[in-house]
């Protein structure tokens, strides 16, 4: 019934509180052939920075071979990996996605 399921709110809500969903962060990579722009494009589009900081985290990545494009829950982590690497393979580019544990 509806009280029960307030109930079940309830709790749900202190259990979140006391244990917050475990957070990823989401790299990207450096290659040789990945053209600048297109990972420019890519922060922008897929992880919403302006072309100011998307800028600065493709340098991120060129100078220092990765850089965080964010931090998310697992679902939505794994979602922005997959996304990114079809993107990148539809246009034949070798750039690469990954995941790890913030
Ligand atoms: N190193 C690439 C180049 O010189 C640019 C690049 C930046 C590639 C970031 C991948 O994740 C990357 N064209």
């Amino acid at each position: 019934n509806a009280i029960g399921i307030e109930k079940e709110k309830q709790k749900d809500a202190v259990r979140k509180k006391a244990q917050p969903p475990p957070m990823y962060k989401v790299l990207l990579n450096n290659d040789d052939y990945t053209p600048m722009d297109f990972v420019v494009e890519v922060l922008m589009h897929f992880f919403n920075l302006d072309a100011e900081k998307a800028n600065q985290v493709m340098l991120t990545v060129h100078y220092h071979g990765k850089a965080v494009c964010g931090i998310f829950t697992a679902e939505i982590a794994e979602t922005k990996v997959m996304q990114v690497n079809q993107y990148a393979r539809k246009h034949h580019h070798p750039l690469m996605c990954t995941m790890e544990q913030a």
